[in-house]
């Protein structure tokens, strides 16, 4: 039998990738970078890298690798890659997308009723056995309300259409105007929010969108607005976002994603005008199978000398 290639897991691998990955290669992992001991002996060998959207690849790590070809990230997200490190040695990245677009923009949805219809304030009021005592509160509307989405992608799209069937008036804002939709465009988040009652956003992570939506995005959507993120935590300003809900200059947020995941503002947990998600938008049984055997696709394409099914954009 031929020697099993190397490869080096960074990350929290969902245990049936893992096994999948460890059949098929010579399976080291590490939770965080930089390498550790253990895999340092092994460390000129690794040439390939398994990550998830929250793997952090960084340059450091990868130039303790000097043979790593390819890194194969577990997730449509790839802001914890270095890139330009990676396009500097033609090290391959590839990624997830379109296995979980409808899976993502179903928990958009999901958060934006939630939040909008206090779906989970009503569930805790029940629990609680506060029905009895007096009636729930009324809640906010869906039909007819105003959606801006911020980052009209493939998921972008595909919480777009959801929302059509609510009866939502969508508009968006995003890099460039798409040339094959109707939805009114805003060339900043700030003037999309003035003009929506609820802000969506799901835009690349990475440096370019690193607190795009900030103090000023927020007042511009006001005491009526909400805000539902399920991009990634560095996207939006959290301790503006807190001090927003705090003053009451939102009306409220539902959050998939946070700033330093698994941790959450300590503030944002007691307020029923929020809902929290542990980033799981794309985590159904079904989705993370079809990711994992995207992933590994990707990984077994390279080492069989064919083109990677999902590479990362070239401007990526
Ligand atoms: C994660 C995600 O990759 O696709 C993305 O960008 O954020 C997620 O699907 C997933 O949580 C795996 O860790």
């Amino acid at each position: 039998m031929s020697k099993k290639i190397e490869l080096l897991a960074v990350g929290k691998i969902a245990p049936f990738y893992a096994e999948r990955l460890q059949a098929a290669f010579s399976y080291h992992h590490i939770l965080h970078p930089p390498a550790g001991d253990d895999i340092l002996a092994v460390a000129p060998q690794i040439r390939g890298i398994a990550g998830t959207g929250e793997s952090l690849i960084t340059r450091a790590l990868l130039e303790s690798l000097p043979a790593v070809e390819i890194v194969s990230i577990f997730g449509v997200g790839y802001d914890g890659v270095d890139v330009p490190a990676t396009r500097e040695r033609g090290i391959i990245v590839t990624h997830t997308p379109d296995v979980l677009t409808d899976e993502v923009a179903d928990l958009g949805i999901g958060l934006l009723l939630s939040i909008a219809r206090a779906i989970p304030e009503a569930d805790r009021f029940v629990r609680a056995g506060l029905w009895n005592k007096g009636p729930f509160h009324f809640t906010r509307r869906v039909g007819g309300a105003r959606l801006g989405i911020v980052g009209l992608g493939r998921i972008g799209r595909a919480v777009a259409r959801r929302a059509e069937a609510f009866g939502m008036r969508i508009a968006y804002c995003s890099r460039r105007p798409a040339a094959d939709v109707a939805y009114p465009y805003y060339d900043h988040p700030a003037k999309l929010a003035a003009e929506v009652d609820f802000l969506l956003v799901i835009t690349p992570g990475g440096p370019a969108t690193r607190g795009l939506i900030d103090a000023a995005v927020l007042t511009a959507l006001g005491p009526k607005g909400y805000l539902i993120n399920i991009a990634r935590g560095s996207v939006v300003d959290e301790a503006a976002l807190v001090a927003a809900l705090e003053a009451g200059r939102i009306a409220g947020a539902a959050l998939d994603v946070f700033a330093d995941e698994p941790n959450v503002p300590a503030a944002l947990l007691g307020r029923d005008n929020v809902v929290l998600s542990p980033h799981m938008a794309s985590g159904t049984v079904e989705t993370r199978h079809a990711m994992a055997a995207l992933a590994f696709d990707n990984l077994e394409a390279h080492f069989a000398g064919r083109p990677v099914p999902t590479p990362i954009p070239a401007e990526g």
